[in-house]
């Protein structure tokens, strides 16, 4: 029992340290809070292997579990710190020191820091600090340690009661300790559940501001009617902004005060500037469905999605600027100093690579980069869609390195053509009859050509396409299939307008993008 409540007190000690740096930082800045600069830190240092299992296996959920890990972990620490605080006390507050002293490195460390960012870490340490001290007092007393008060104070202090008159003996005394100790760690927990609760909404209540976007001088088409209302189980032509998928190295998004954001354009230029929002939306303006994939999306993977965006022609703001020498890459800076390089070359080859500011007519969304972001048609996100876009800086890629290519990721990196099942779902069960196999397929920027089905050991049959939205935008297929009673493979591929069939060869998302045919196999009953 008494080992357990010095662990105890560990813990404690670092649950309201993290909740009060977590508190702190809601109110100065979300991201320095002790266990999301520490993950941060993680994430950036997590070799590209682990990084890329951890994707495969977690998805989506291997933020949570990042932190998750960083929590348990600390705890784990602090645990460790408790039981020494019982015969080593300076130790054991060391040990807080140490741990809190790297959060707040942490916090510094980040690309874009600042000084103030390390005062969440400071309050961690203070309450840890005290909280470890206090609690192991209480929890020695329990023990009928080395009292902490002198049995003689406890009269000088004057009876409680008129009853008590005498010195309490060593049983009395322990289980009064005992009952300290329970309502010491019940105090400190109640606090540290509020003060988390209260950063969390602090953090939480800062929002993005409405901004007014003004109409594309260059308008998209209508979108046309997709699939979805006659196929159901497809993708819907358009990705509602909803499920849109997320991926950055984000812990907490940045919420960017679009009154002081600006847009820095500099490196190998003729006229560095800086332009604010309102500048940046008085140019003319582009509407655009482009269709977004992640690198790391797997075979059939969900890592997708189709969207209008409304932008300003990157081309536009770098031609204001003038090129001077002969830089290679743009070297694109968000505002927590995450970078990434988008060649050049691509830039300028007439796609609308684009500064959007708009998607699915609305303003963005703080998740997909408010106030701007960037989006290159035909590369993967990593190498071109830079959101909470601050800096734009023109370079080569021999003098500036960005994120992912200091991580061994390819820099020029194209979406391979690709084409994946929505209906049936993998491992269903359906009725036997005509049913419709459909899905999407992508080859942005040289356009689909061909989808084909193959099920089991059958011809590869020609499927019919969705609308045209343009070769940047993906392209939903469906094909009738007389489903046969029994266990069926159902197999896909796309072909691009230039005739070049998808890589049949299976290939990990690293370090160029995944390739091969996507399988499902599925029961007729
Ligand atoms: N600032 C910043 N921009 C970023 C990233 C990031 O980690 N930080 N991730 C990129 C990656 S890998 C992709 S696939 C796209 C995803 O954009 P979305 O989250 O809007 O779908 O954003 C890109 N832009
Ligand atoms: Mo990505």
């Amino acid at each position: 029992m008494t080992r357990l409540r010095f662990a105890l007190s560990g813990i404690l000690a670092a649950v309201a340290g993290i909740a009060a740096g977590h508190l702190v930082a809601g109110f100065l800045a979300p991201a320095s809070s002790p266990v999301l600069a520490i993950g941060s830190t993680v994430i950036d240092l997590t070799p590209t292997p682990v990084k890329e299992w951890a994707i495969a296996t977690f998805g989506t959920n291997d933020k949570l579990i990042l932190q998750g890990s960083v929590l348990v972990g600390t705890l784990v620490l602090a645990a460790v710190a408790g039981l020494l605080a019982r015969r080593r006390l300076p130790v054991a507050v060391g040990f807080i020191v140490l741990l809190t002293g790297l959060a707040g490195a942490a916090a510094l460390l980040r690309p874009a820091a600042r000084p103030l960012d390390a005062l969440p870490a400071v309050a961690a340490m203070a309450v840890g600090v005290a909280t470890l001290v206090w609690l192991a007092r209480l929890a020695g007393a329990a023990a009928g340690d080395a009292p902490s008060r002198a049995p003689g104070r406890d009269e000088a202090a004057g009876p409680r009661g008129s009853v008590m008159t005498t010195v309490p003996d060593a049983e009395t005394r322990s289980r009064a300790g005992r009952r300290g100790f329970i309502g010491g760690a019940l105090g400190i927990t109640a606090l540290a559940v509020l003060a988390a609760v209260g950063g969390q909404l602090r953090a939480g209540a800062q929002s993005v501001k409405k901004v007014v976007l003004p109409a594309a001088a260059d308008k998209a088409k209508a979108l046309p009617k997709g699939l979805e209302t006659t196929v159901s189980g497809i993708s819907p032509l358009r990705t509602p902004t909803d499920t849109f998928y997320r991926v950055d190295t984000n812990l907490v998004v940045p919420q960017v005060d679009v009154d002081t954001w600006t847009l820095e354009v500099d490196g190998m230029v003729d006229q560095p500037f800086t332009m604010t929002f309102a500048e940046l939306a008085a140019m003319p303006l582009i509407e655009r469905d482009i269709t977004m994939t992640c690198v790391s999306n797997e075979v059939g993977g969900g890592y997708i999605g189709a969207a209008r965006w409304l932008g300003v022609r990157l081309t536009d703001v770098l031609d204001r600027a003038g090129i001077t020498g002969s830089p290679d890459q743009v070297l694109s800076t968000a505002v927590d100093g995450f970078m990434i390089s988008t060649p050049l070359a691509v830039v300028r080859d007439g796609r609308d690579a684009m500064i959007a500011i708009g998607m699915n007519g609305a303003q963005l969304r703080a998740t997909h980069g408010f106030p701007a972001r960037l989006i290159t048609p035909g590369l993967y996100g990593f190498v071109g869609a830079t959101k909470w876009l601050t800096r734009l800086t023109l370079t080569t890629y021999a003098a500036d390195q960005s994120y992912w290519t200091k991580r061994q990721w390819a820099t020029d990196a194209p979406i391979k053509t690709s084409a994946r099942i929505d209906t049936p779902a993998p491992l269903s069960t359906i009725k036997a009859g005509t049913t419709a196999i459909g899905g999407v397929a992508w080859a942005q920027h040289r356009g689909v050509g061909t989808v084909e089905v193959k099920v089991d050991d059958g011809a590869w049959q020609r499927t019919k396409l969705g609308p045209d939205v343009g070769i940047d935008y993906w392209r939903q297929w469906y094909l009738e299939w007389d489903a046969t009673p029994g266990l069926h493979r159902i197999a896909v591929r796309a072909t691009d307008l230039e005739g070049q069939p998808q890589i049949t060869q299976r290939a990990t998302p690293f370090p160029s993008g995944s390739s091969g045919i996507q399988e499902v196999v599925v029961t007729v009953a």
